[in-house]
């Protein structure tokens, strides 16, 4: 393949890390980051890959977020186990509520993770991944930044609020579904807008509030959500409890504390995961994952493919053949560990 060059995902995660750790992040806070901005590139997830790590150096420049935070965990007996992020990136912060948040779920049956004032770019995914990787499944939410219209207005409002499921299969790869309540991600938009390319009609209006397949004036007008009404409602909910419920930012909220799109958002995070055993009681109609099986066999014996296959495929060929990224992929990561938060424009 001309104009690419591949490296194993841990030594892409190695050559993330070390940029972000030079462009001023502390390590654990680096590595963190690296660890799911790689696992994007290696998925296949190219709207939250390593295009992202000059935006994060961008933000951390204009002194939106704090590179250096440390996560405080606070949990009890209760369900709620909260990490307050201290102004620092998710990443690090889900990692270190994660532990607590798996006992306290296998205690009680269900429990939940309150992330409080973090910035948040990232996939979701990778969160439900981490919980079905425990035998738990489990839903993430977030709000983001004001720059989708909620359905029949045509002003930004609800922000691109990703909902992301996750479910344990025995001796396989987990169900997970991770999706933005806007047809698409914003990173998507702003990948059309570096290619040059036309969008599909339906994702967004103008400034004006005319349909629009130009990126630039999508980005300047407002996203439409997924669904009409459906996605608009999904993705106020996510306001709601990931938002108001926790005490933290809504979108509207956030993009007027950052001001500007240029940097990622400040918000919250909610994490709620669910033991199936437990749910399930004396199962008397049998075990539940035995039974989730046969639903999920079901979809793929009709030819339907489940959300993440595509994904799982990908890893398997990064697995096989490295993470390939393009020339200019590349060119722009080595720019950045040779220049670091200098070469950034804020
Ligand atoms: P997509 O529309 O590309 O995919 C959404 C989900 O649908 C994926 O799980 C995907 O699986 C699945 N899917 C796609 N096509 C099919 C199909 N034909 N049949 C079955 N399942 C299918 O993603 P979005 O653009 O909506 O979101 C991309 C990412 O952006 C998400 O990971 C989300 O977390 C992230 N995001 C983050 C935000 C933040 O603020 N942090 C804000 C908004 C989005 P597969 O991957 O296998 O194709
Ligand atoms: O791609 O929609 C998006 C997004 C917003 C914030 C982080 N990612």
């Amino acid at each position: 393949m001309p104009n690419t060059s591949s490296m194993t995902p841990n030594a892409l995660t190695g050559f993330v890390s070390d940029i972000l750790a030079g462009g001023g992040l502390s390590r654990p806070q680096a590595e963190a980051l690296a660890r799911v901005i790689v696992a994007g590139e290696r998925d296949g997830c190219k709207s939250h890959g390593v295009y992202r790590v000059e935006g994060i150096l961008r933000t951390l420049k204009a002194g939106k977020v704090r590179g250096d935070a440390v996560p405080v965990l606070q949990t009890g007996d209760g369900a709620i186990v909260r990490v307050d992020a201290g102004g620092g990136f998710s990443n690090l912060a889900f990692e270190t509520g994660l532990p607590a948040l798996v006992e306290r779920t296998r205690t009680l049956g269900l429990a939940a993770l309150v992330i409080n004032d973090c910035t948040h770019f990232s996939a979701l995914w990778h969160e439900v991944e981490a919980l079905t990787g425990h035998g738990l499944a489990g839903i993430a939410m977030c709000p983001s930044y004001a720059t989708v219209a909620p359905a029949g207005g045509v002003e930004p409002l609800l922000g691109t609020n990703p909902f992301a499921f996750g479910w344990p299969r025995p001796g396989g790869a987990p169900y997970v579904f991770d999706f933005a309540t806007s047809v698409v991600a914003r990173g998507e938009i702003e990948l059309y807008r570096r290619s040059g390319r036309e969008l599909p009609e339906g994702w967004a209006v103008d400034a004006q509030g005319r349909p629009t397949t130009d990126p630039e004036a999508a980005l300047a007008g407002a996203m439409l959500t997924f669904g009409s009404y459906k996605g608009s409602a999904i993705s106020t909910m996510i306001e709601l409890l990931a938002g108001t419920m926790i005490d933290d930012f809504t979108s509207r909220e956030a993009l007027d504390w950052l001001g500007t799109t240029k940097y990622a958002p400040k918000h919250g995070e909610l994490i709620l995961a669910f033991d199936p055993k437990r749910f399930a009681g004396a199962g008397s109609k049998g075990n539940p994952l035995d039974r989730a099986e046969i639903l999920l066999d079901a979809i793929v014996g009709q030819g339907a493919r489940l959300p993440s296959q595509r994904r799982y495929t990908a890893r398997a060929r990064s697995a096989e053949n490295g993470i390939v990224l393009s020339e200019q992929e590349r060119a722009e990561l080595d720019r950045l560990m040779r220049e670091g938060i200098a070469g950034v424009t804020e």
